[in-house]
Formats: C-alpha cells, sequence, structure tokens
C-alpha cells in the first residue's frame, strides 16, 4: 500500500445529538491502532458539538463544501467555515452527491480545487454504478471522474482518493477484495500515467462501500487497498474501531 493506512467515518445524513454523544463517547475509549489517520464526518449542524467533545487522535471532515469563497449562497458551507471551526478535512464527489444532488465532474473538481488551495484535504470520491460496471465501463468511468479531480487540482498532496463503487453503497453488496484491488491498482496505473508516478505511489487509495467490521480484514490485505471510507458501520464506535484497527 502506500502511506499510512486511511479511515473515515462518513456519518451522512444521520444522528441527533443524543446519538451524537453516545457515539463520540464510545470513540474517545476506543483502542486505536497508532499507525491510522483517522477521520469522522459528521453533518453540518453536529460539527461544533464533536469538535468540542471528541478526541484530537480523530480529526474532522466536513461532507461537502461550497465551490469558491463564501458569500450569497444559500444553504450553502463554505471551506472557509469549515476551517474555523475545526476541520481538516472534506469529501468531494459523493456518489450520493453526484447522483442524489447532481453534481457534476467539472463542479466537483473546481470544489476541490479550491478546498486544497485553501488548506482542507481533500477525500475525492469516484466510482461506478451497477449498469456501468456491468456494461464494461467501470474503468472509464472512473479515470474521467479521476480526470476532472486531476485537471483543476495543482497539488495531490493532500488528497486521497476513494474508490466507492456505487451499487456497493449502502447495499450491504461490498465489492469482494479482488474487484476493490483490480480499480485500485487501475487507478493507480492512470495516476502514473497521467500525473506522476510519485503521485501515483504516494496516494492512498481508499475503499468504501459497506464496509463493516467483518469484511474489513479481507478487504485491507489488499495489497492496493491503503484504507477505507465507511458509511452505515461508522456509525457504532466499537465497529468503527474494529475497521481502524483492521491495518495490517
Ligand atoms: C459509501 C459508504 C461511505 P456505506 O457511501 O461513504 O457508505 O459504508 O454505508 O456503504
Amino acid at each position: 500500500g502506500s502511506g499510512k493506512f486511511f479511515v473515515g467515518g462518513n456519518w451522512k445524513c444521520n444522528g441527533t445529538k443524543d446519538t451524537i454523544t453516545k457515539l463520540v463517547s464510545d470513540l474517545n475509549t476506543a483502542t486505536l491502532e497508532s499507525d491510522v489517520d483517522v477521520v469522522v464526518s459528521p453533518p453540518f449542524v453536529y460539527i461544533d458539538q464533536v469538535k468540542s467533545s471528541l478526541t484530537d487522535r480523530i480529526e474532522i471532515s466536513g461532507q461537502n463544501s461550497w465551490v469558491g469563497k463564501g458569500g450569497a449562497f444559500t444553504g450553502e458551507i463554505s471551506v472557509e467555515q469549515l476551517k474555523d471551526i475545526g476541520c481538516k478535512w472534506v469529501i468531494l464527489g459523493h456518489s450520493e452527491r453526484r447522483h442524489v444532488i447532481g453534481e457534476k465532474d467539472e463542479f466537483i473538481g473546481k470544489k476541490a480545487a479550491y478546498a486544497l488551495s485553501e488548506g482542507l484535504g481533500v477525500i475525492a470520491c469516484i466510482g461506478e454504478k451497477l449498469e456501468e460496471r456491468e456494461a464494461g465501463k467501470t474503468f472509464d468511468v472512473c479515470f474521467d471522474q479521476l480526470k476532472a479531480f486531476a485537471d483543476a487540482v495543482p497539488s495531490w498532496d493532500k488528497v486521497v482518493v476513494a474508490y466507492e463503487p456505487v451499487w456497493a453503497i449502502g447495499t450491504g453488496k461490498v465489492a469482494s477484495p479482488q474487484q476493490a484491488q483490480e480499480v485500485h491498482v487501475a487507478v493507480r496505473d492512470w495516476l502514473k500515467k497521467n500525473v506522476s508516478e510519485e503521485v501515483a505511489s504516494k496516494t492512498r487509495i481508499i475503499y468504501g462501500g459497506s464496509v463493516n467490521g467483518g469484511n474489513c480484514a479481507e478487504l485491507a490485505k489488499e495489497e492496493d487497498i491503503d484504507g477505507f471510507l465507511v458509511g452505515g458501520a461508522s456509525l457504532k464506535g466499537p465497529e468503527f474501531a474494529t475497521i481502524v484497527n483492521s491495518v495490517t
């Protein structure tokens, strides 16, 4: 693998003050392997609560950010605000933003460039839909999404790529270690050919889509799986800790 193992918990649009208090307390008491970058991404409205109660061992990410400087953009949250409230990261291009909300490649690329320019790390998500996989277009789709990031970002130093096949997200239908590894290798190869050998070897490529405490160990064994982006299973502190500790 490349670099330090990276595990992100994407809480999506879940939680209340009470459930988040419990989750933070479970995370604070969990034993986490030291050689892993651990990040959680609460809904915006709970970030302040999480920041003020969660151990500094775990960094905080936004689930989205506005494409430029804040201002008259009703309903949006700016990169400056995420930084102000203590975030170190932002998830961009998640499939739910692409396919439910309708964000396009170029817009997502611009968001990544802006977030990086302000010093946030970017968890850059890519992944194909089931019909695209079945049509043999997995690599084409992933490479197009990757290219939109590559065309926009000046540096890959603070970018983590998350491969999340849409058919595996929240479905309980996890990609097999071989299926994930195959795409991770292809992504690394694309980076090598289109960005640089150095970026290809240094950039962490993490897997997301129905990762849980039971399947993480097998996935983590794959050479090019450098960590995970976890949705449902990140809402349970002990299970999330198990996934963090699947580092090999
Ligand atoms: C994929 C993942 C987290 P889940 O969206 O980003 O969610 O683990 O629930 O499939």
